[in-house]
């Protein structure tokens, strides 16, 4: 599934030092087009449906931060805070973590008035800046998530379930797993694969009422009863830990959340093993870090342990955040997994097919290699 506004969306980052085009840009996409369109379906969806925006992102995200999104960066050029329409929304300041300042409870800072105050304290980093078209494209990649969920339960349902409902992959710009339910960063303004795997659940759980707002946070929660067995695993396969993801759903059983990531690589404050969920989500988080120059062998053994843990919880439907910045050469990542690598970790993934005679959702997340990027997806969709 692709969506042309997702080409839509360019901004500048802060990375290393420097101010550059940000390096997860519209070519990412384009190649992965070029090189799949010969050989597989790609089904172009023009414009978002109006239930994405309406429905099933607001049951991860928050209103407020979804109104900042969509208005911030008309703000700033009326403001006078940016000049030109191609500039790009970047906070300067943050606001203040604990250790930076004495009697504030940061947990009670409200989202100021302030535009540029605004800016800082809907993101935490200087890589998910919001440029002109940012928010169409991240609506439309959302939007990709959703109708990938929805193909896969209706394809699923065609036949009482007998079917092989095949693979779906959502070609989502901007990615998602870095952000949560009110905060952006790591290229990421709306968490697609949370997105999708709350659209799943709505179908698959016969208690719609299991998305409700808390009264304390005021945020998204979903409230589940005392552990189950995850019917949803979250694979997520790219180089950075999704700490957004595991956020979002560390205090519930089902979805389940596994990653394989590098260990000391950005986003740096999380991803350790002994981040293993909260109350009925205890057990059901998995961090699998692996170390720079990781290559395909000891990437293998920790993918059969994901694999594993997922037989054993049963899981029957499994949504794949799949990044491709473990590819040999991504200017982001320090791993060393060939293009062809992807076929082979493709086919692992593809056997849990074969056991529960179930799709698998296939959510874009990063990779930044873009002469590689349509080789690699292409091998892993072949496997
Ligand atoms: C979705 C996604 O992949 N987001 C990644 C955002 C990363 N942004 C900051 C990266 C800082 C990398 N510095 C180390 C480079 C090692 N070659
Ligand atoms: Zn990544």
């Amino acid at each position: 599934l692709h969506s042309p506004h997702t080409l839509t969306h360019r901004t500048t980052e802060l990375l290393q030092g420097s101010f550059i085009p940000a390096l997860e840009d519209p070519s990412r996409i384009t190649s992965i087009l070029t090189t799949l369109s010969p050989h597989r379906t790609i089904t172009t969806i023009p414009s978002p449906q109006s239930y994405t925006l309406t429905t099933a992102i607001p049951r991860i995200h928050e209103s407020r931060y979804l109104h900042h999104l969509q208005t911030i960066h008309h703000q700033w050029l009326s403001s006078g805070l940016l000049t030109s329409p191609s500039q790009t929304v970047l906070p300067d300041c943050f606001p203040p973590i604990n250790r930076a300042l004495v009697g504030i409870d940061t947990h009670g800072i409200e989202p100021p008035e302030c535009v540029s105050a605004r800016a800082g304290y809907y993101m935490f980093d200087m890589s998910a800046g919001v440029g002109e078209h940012t928010w169409d494209a991240a609506l439309a990649s959302a939007d990709l998530a959703v109708r990938g969920a929805q193909l896969w339960v209706s394809r699923n349902n065609d036949d009482g379930g007998h079917s092989d409902p095949g693979v779906v992959l959502a070609l989502c710009r901007p990615p998602g797993h870095h952000c949560a339910a009110d905060i952006a960063g790591g290229y990421c303004y709306l968490n697609n694969t949370a997105i999708a795997v709350a659209e799943l659940l709505s179908h698959l759980s016969p208690d719609p009422s299991i998305f409700h707002t808390s009264p304390i946070t005021r945020l998204p929660t979903l409230s589940q009863p005392p552990a189950e067995t995850p019917q949803i695993t979250i694979l997520d396969l790219d180089y950075h830990h999704g700490n957004g993801t595991q956020k979002l759903f560390y205090a519930v059983s089902n979805p389940g959340y596994i990653s394989l990531h590098s260990t000391h690589d950005y986003p740096y404050y999380s991803g350790h093993p002994s981040e293993r969920g909260s109350s009925s989500g205890m057990g059901y988080n998995v961090n699998i870090p692996l170390p720079d120059g990781t290559t395909i062998t000891p990437y293998l053994t920790a993918l059969d342990n994901a694999l594993d843990q997922i037989e054993t919880w049963g899981t029957e439907w499994v949504v794949v955040s799949l990044g491709l910045d473990t590819m040999e050469g991504d200017p982001l990542g320090r791993w060393g997994l060939k293009v062809g690598d992807y076929e082979v970790l493709g086919r692992r993934v593809g056997r849990l097919r074969a056991v529960k005679k179930r799709g698998v959702l296939v959510v874009l997340e990063g990779g930044y290699r873009v002469d590689g990027l349509g080789e690699g997806v292409g091998a892993f969709l072949r496997g």
